[in-house]
């Protein structure tokens, strides 16, 4: 039997929720904004499910203060965010519009009115188009445009946001986008999607530079981390064969980040990994140092565990950087979100336990995203009951006060997420909302889970009132 009272953390502990721009905005012609890479792939043929596109998505450019009224009424104490890159620069380089940043200028207004602490992601995946017709992530120009346009955003915004991230879950946007190809650009490469994974941490070093570049010049406080998505790998058998898959698995999902970024090193099994991939040729020797500056916190964002087992590798000049002899194997006996994820919280536990022990050189982490997609179907009286997230969110958030008993140092928690939203290659019928969207309407219905995180926040909130 799980525990039914929610668990008990720091007094200064945070909770928010989580969004992404593309997943929420919609006005994707409006306000200057430049096209994007999730543009272009959403609006060709075949690629998102149902023809879907984030053209309106919860139409949250127009309707913020709405949104931010949700959140103020849940009480939370920080609120996750993305800035679209093409809103600011609409050619990813050059000229700024300056009404992209009124926008984000107004978000965050809003939000410290209302007692919310706004913490912004760079980088949600939504590469100005103009960008990847110049190569894209593949080129390393890229990252020095990242880093403009991080100075220009902490220029604009850095006397009212302290918290930044500068990229979300770059494995997707490496791996998913140019090796699966179920994420926008969608191609399926070998070495070149090993230089996007380069040129990302490169990205990410050269903006935190300019983050606190800014902050030094204006005397602002700035806090600097990145969000990743490390894997929680679990081999089928007790095989040798198993065990070296889930080695070559860990590399790819997680020593190309966690290594560089903590310890100034490559993973050291990338020949294993990648066989003659691995050697692109694409990395500077100051690289390193750029990429592996201290960070002020990490962002983790967790949904399930993965099971694998070893299998061929392919060989050829067909084979992309996903191709590394390892296949996943279901997990049964558990119950399975709409996703088809399987729920198993203690592996939440496990992993960070785990991650604790390998790094460290670990920072203070943020749980920037965990959540669940659930079935939407609202009762007589208009409201979705979703027991089955709220039973999820109480676990997982169980298991993370399980980590922090264990000593591993998690400073926040971000529900992912806040709206009902375009969820990427599956469109908007899987559903993470904690508030429900009607996409004809776009009416916002609090869920059962939004009342029950509602009440969680506040009676954490009157414990941390009577411990200080
Ligand atoms: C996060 O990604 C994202 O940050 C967020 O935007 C998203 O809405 C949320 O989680 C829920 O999905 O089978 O090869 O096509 C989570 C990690 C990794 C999940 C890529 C979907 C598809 C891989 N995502 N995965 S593939």
């Amino acid at each position: 039997m799980t525990d039914q009272s929610p668990p008990r953390f720091p007094p200064d502990f945070l909770f928010g929720t989580a969004t992404a721009a593309y997943q929420i905005e919609g006005a994707a012609r409006e306000g200057g904004r430049g096209p994007s890479i999730w543009d272009t792939y959403s609006r060709t043929p075949g690629k998102v499910a149902r023809g879907e596109s984030g053209d309106v998505a919860c139409d949250h450019y127009h309707r913020y203060e709405e949104d931010v009224a949700l959140l103020k009424e849940l009480g939370v104490d920080t609120y996750r965010f993305s800035i679209a890159w093409p809103r600011v620069i609409p050619d990813g380089a050059g000229e700024v519009n300056p009404e992209g940043l009124a926008f984000y200028g107004g978000l965050v207004d809003a939000l410290r009115e209302a007692g919310i602490e706004p913490v912004a992601t760079l980088y949600h995946w939504d590469l100005p188009q103009a960008l990847e017709d110049g190569g894209g992530w593949r080129v390393r120009s890229t990252a020095h445009h990242f880093a403009a346009y991080a100075r220009v955003v902490a220029d604009h915004l850095g006397d009212r946001v302290e918290r930044w991230i500068t990229l979300n879950e770059p494995h997707c946007t490496a791996f998913v986008g140019h090796a699966v190809g179920r994420h926008a650009p969608g191609t399926r490469e070998g070495t070149p999607a090993l230089a996007v994974a380069q040129h990302l941490l490169l990205a990410h070093g050269l903006a935190a530079r300019e983050l606190r570049a800014s902050a030094a010049e204006h005397g602002r406080k700035a806090e600097v981390g990145i969000t990743l998505n490390p894997d929680r790998l679990l081999p089928a058998t007790d095989s040798a064969e198993d065990a070296a898959a889930v080695d070559r698995a860990e590399t790819l999902h997680n020593r190309v980040w966690l290594d560089p970024l903590l310890r100034g090193v490559y993973p050291d099994n990338e020949e294993e990994t990648w066989g003659p991939m691995a050697d692109g040729g694409y990395r500077e020797p100051e690289d390193l140092s750029i990429i592996a500056q201290p960070l002020d916190f990490l962002g983790l964002n967790f949904y399930r565990p993965i099971r694998l087992r070893d299998a061929p590798i392919p060989e050829g000049p067909d084979r992309t950087a996903v191709d590394i002899g390892v296949e996943e194997v279901p997990i049964e006996g558990v119950r399975h979100t709409t996703m088809g994820w399987p729920v198993v919280p203690s592996s939440f536990t496990d992993l960070l336990v785990d991650l604790h022990r390998r790094y460290p050189e670990l920072p203070p982490i943020h749980i920037t995203e965990n959540g669940s997609a659930e079935p939407d179907e609202p009762g007589p009286d208009g409201v979705v009951h979703d027991t089955d997230r709220i039973d999820y969110l109480r676990d997982h958030l169980g298991a993370l006060s399980d980590a922090i008993a264990a000593g591993v140092d998690v400073r926040g928690y971000f529900v992912w997420s806040l709206l009902d939203n375009f969820e990427w290659a599956y469109g908007y019928e899987r559903r993470f909302g904690i508030v429900s969207v009607d996409y004809e309407t776009l009416t916002r219905t609090p869920k059962d889970s939004y009342h029950w995180y509602r009440d969680l926040v506040r009676e954490h909130k009157r414990r941390r009132a009577t411990t200080t």
